[in-house]
């Protein structure tokens, strides 16, 4: 049976609370050290989602150790604040999520999986031959899957080129729009429109209004966001989600990395 622990799905679909931050840790760009450091520092700021995954370079090994050691981060932190009765130790509480390449980079110890249809790929492999490979694991280890179509849209970087995707355009409206249709008669949880980690334009705000404007999808936007006043552009497009990846590998030192990013989220939801 699949697992039937609903509650991080209702978490990240709930449309309710407005445009919410999520970082994206790339397991294959620091040591899982540092990667809990920076979870530490972003889920202090504000951040309410933690993806790991990367386009190229994870396994199993680096992405297994990189979720221990954010978990184990935050559990020691959520143990501290249930010490402390000004600080809300539910602040802390904040899901795991891998956000895979393929069937070779998964980890039993996520609190969840984007189970993802790489939507406008060109490869059978990333349309449904990885989730086929994933899915009886998925199973075993009880990660709770959250299904997500995924869009590349141009620029689309590594992502695009690793996943031979066929990229969505700045002017391609109306294809966004039924992308989000399809995405919803599918059943699909959320949709994800990428223009690629470190993109030099994000993802244009037209395609995002599109695909709001005829779904009631949970949408999440991410690719070359670099600041409070870009992903503002985007949530008011409809996007309930921003992930940042590149802004959170700046940061050699946590607090500074915690402060860019309070000041982010401030400039996004006022
Ligand atoms: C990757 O969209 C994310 O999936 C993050 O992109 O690294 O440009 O923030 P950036």
């Amino acid at each position: 049976m699949v697992h039937e622990d609903t509650s991080v799905r209702d978490f990240i679909c709930d449309r309710s609370q407005g445009t919410r931050h999520g970082i994206v840790i790339d397991p294959a760009e620091q040591s899982p050290d540092i990667a809990a450091k920076r979870a530490i520092a972003a889920v202090s700021a504000g951040s309410k989602m933690i993806l790991v995954g990367g386009s190229s370079d994870t396994d199993s090994n680096n992405v297994h150790d990189t979720i221990v050691a954010i978990k184990e981060g935050l559990e020691l932190v959520t143990w501290a604040s249930s010490q402390d009765s000004v600080m809300d130790e539910n602040n802390w509480k904040i899901p795991i999520i891998l956000f895979p390449q393929g069937a070779a980079s998964l980890s039993p110890a996520a609190d969840a999986i984007t189970f993802m249809m790489l939507m406008n790929s060109t490869d059978p492999r990333f349309l449904i031959q990885e989730q086929i490979k994933g899915a009886p694991y998925i199973r075993n280890a009880g990660i709770n899957p959250i299904s997500m179509g995924y869009v590349i849209c141009s620029p689309g970087g590594r992502a695009g080129q690793v996943g031979k995707a066929k990229l969505l355009l700045p002017n391609e409206i109306e294809k966004s729009a039924a992308y989000a249709l399809t995405a919803q008669m599918y059943g699909f949880d959320m949709l994800y429109l990428e223009a690629g980690s470190g993109a030099d334009k994000p993802v244009n705000p037209d395609l995002i209004r599109s695909a709001r404007d005829v779904t009631e999808i949970t949408l999440i936007v991410g690719g070359g966001i670099r600041d409070g006043a870009t992903a503002k552009i985007a949530a008011m497009a409809g996007a309930d989600w921003i992930i940042t990846g590149n802004l959170v590998e700046e940061f050699e030192d946590a607090s500074e990395l915690e402060s860019v990013l309070s000041e982010f989220i401030k400039e996004m939801t006022n």
